[in-house]
C-alpha cells in the first residue's frame, strides 16, 4: 500500500512536468497514461489487492490521480491549437512578402482622365454592345448603303444579313451607342460613349484591327458650333495643359454638317517641327460637326427645333501624343517593360 502511493506521487509528478507541444506528443501522452494499457488503469487494476477496510479511502486517492491526468491532457490539447510546430517556429518580426500589384493599363489611365473632363462639363456617360445590327452602327448614322466602310474589306461582319434580320457586325465607332441614347432619351442630351471598336485593317505600328473612341454627342436647343469649338478648346486645355493651340480644318463625315477635324500643336516639338507632326507643327487629334439633320430625323428629333454637335476622337492617339507611344501594338502585347511604365501615372 504505502509502495503504491509512492508510486502514484511519483507518476503524478512525471505527468506534471510532461512538456508536449505537437499533436504527436499529446497523443504519446495519451496513450501513456489514459489509454487502456496506460498506467492509471494499470494502477486501478490494483485495487483488487487493496484491503477492504482501506479501498474507500483508495478510491478517492486513485479518482483524484485519474483527474491530474485528464485535467492535463485537457490542456496540453488547448494549448496545442495556437502552438503547434509551425506557429512555434514562425518569426512573427519578419517583414512581409511584398505583394506584386499591378498597374493601370496606358489606355484605361487616358480613357479615365478623358471621361473625368468630359464629366466636370455635365456630359453622362453610356455605353453599349460591341456587336451591332447594321441600323445603329451605319443606317442610322447616314452611311449609305454604298459607303466604303460598309465593305467587308472594312468591317467585321458576324453574320451576313437575312431578310428578317439586318447584319451583325462588330461596331466601327461609338457612334451607335448614342444612336442608342437617341432611341431612347429626347433632348437635352449630353452624353460621351468611351469603348472598344472594330477594324478590318491589317496590324502595324499605325493600324490595329481595334482601337478605343470617346465620342460625344450634345443635342439641345441652340446648340452652336460656337459651343463645339468652345467645348473641345476646354477639353485639349485640360487634357495638355493651358499652352496648347488649337486649330480647325473643313472636313467631311456623312453623320455632320458642317465637319471639322482639330489640330493642336504638337506636343513632341512644341510646334517647332518634328517626325511626329512632319514638320507640320501641329497634329490632328479628333474629328467633329453639327449633328446632320438626318440623324436627328431617324429618331424623330425635330431639327427646326433642336441642333447638336458631336464629336470622335481615339484614346491610343491622345495616349500617343501625351506619352510618346509610337506604336499601336504595344498596347495590346502586354509587354511589362512598356505597361510598368505607367506606374506612376
Ligand atoms: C473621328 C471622327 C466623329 C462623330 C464622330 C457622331 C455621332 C453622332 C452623330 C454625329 Cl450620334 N456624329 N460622331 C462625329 C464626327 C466625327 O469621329 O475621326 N473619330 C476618330
Amino acid at each position: 500500500m504505502e509502495q503504491l502511493l509512492q508510486q502514484i506521487e511519483a507518476i503524478k509528478a512525471e505527468i506534471a512536468a510532461t512538456v508536449a507541444t505537437t499533436a504527436d506528443q499529446v497523443e504519446q501522452f495519451r496513450i501513456k497514461y489514459l489509454g487502456t494499457k496506460g498506467l492509471v488503469k494499470e494502477i486501478m487494476g490494483e485495487m483488487k489487492n487493496v484491503p477492504n477496510e482501506q479501498k474507500k479511502e483508495f478510491g478517492q486517492i486513485l479518482n483524484a490521480f485519474k483527474m491530474v491526468a485528464e485535467e492535463k491532457m485537457q490542456q496540453l490539447q488547448a494549448a496545442l491549437g495556437d502552438s503547434d510546430e509551425q506557429t512555434a517556429k514562425f518569426d512573427f518580426t519578419l517583414p512581409g512578402d511584398p505583394v506584386a500589384v499591378g498597374t493601370r493599363h496606358p489606355l484605361n489611365l487616358v480613357r479615365n482622365q478623358m471621361v473625368s473632363i468630359f464629366k466636370r462639363l455635365g456630359f453622362a456617360v453610356a455605353e453599349g454592345p460591341e456587336v451591332e445590327d447594321d441600323w445603329h452602327n451605319f443606317g442610322a448614322m447616314n452611311l449609305p448603303e454604298d459607303h466604303p466602310a460598309r465593305d467587308m474589306q472594312d468591317t467585321f461582319y458576324v453574320q451576313a444579313a437575312t431578310e428578317e434580320n439586318s447584319a451583325w457586325l462588330l461596331r466601327t465607332h461609338t457612334s451607335s451607342v448614342q444612336a442608342r441614347v437617341m432611341e431612347t432619351q429626347k433632348p437635352p442630351i449630353r452624353v460621351i460613349c468611351p469603348g472598344r471598336v472594330y477594324r478590318n485593317e491589317t496590324i502595324s505600328a499605325r493600324a490595329h484591327c481595334f482601337f478605343h473612341q470617346v465620342e460625344g454627342l450634345y443635342i439641345d436647343e441652340n446648340v452652336s458650333f460656337a459651343d463645339l469649338k468652345q467645348t473641345l478648346y476646354f477639353f485639349v486645355q485640360e487634357m495638355f495643359g493651358k499652352e496648347v493651340k488649337v486649330r480647325f480644318r473643313p472636313s467631311y463625315f456623312p453623320f455632320t454638317e458642317p465637319s471639322a477635324e482639330m489640330d493642336i500643336s504638337c506636343q513632341i516639338c512644341s510646334g517647332k517641327g518634328c517626325n511626329i507632326c512632319k514638320h507640320t507643327g501641329w497634329v490632328e487629334i479628333l474629328g467633329s460637326g453639327m449633328v446632320h439633320p438626318k440623324v436627328l430625323e431617324n429618331f424623330d428629333i425635330d431639327p427646326e427645333k433642336y441642333t447638336g454637335f458631336a464629336f470622335g476622337m481615339g484614346v491610343e492617339r491622345i495616349a500617343q501624343l501625351k506619352y510618346q507611344v509610337n506604336d499601336l501594338r504595344l498596347y495590346s502585347q502586354n509587354d511589362l517593360r512598356f505597361l510598368e511604365q505607367f506606374k506612376s501615372v
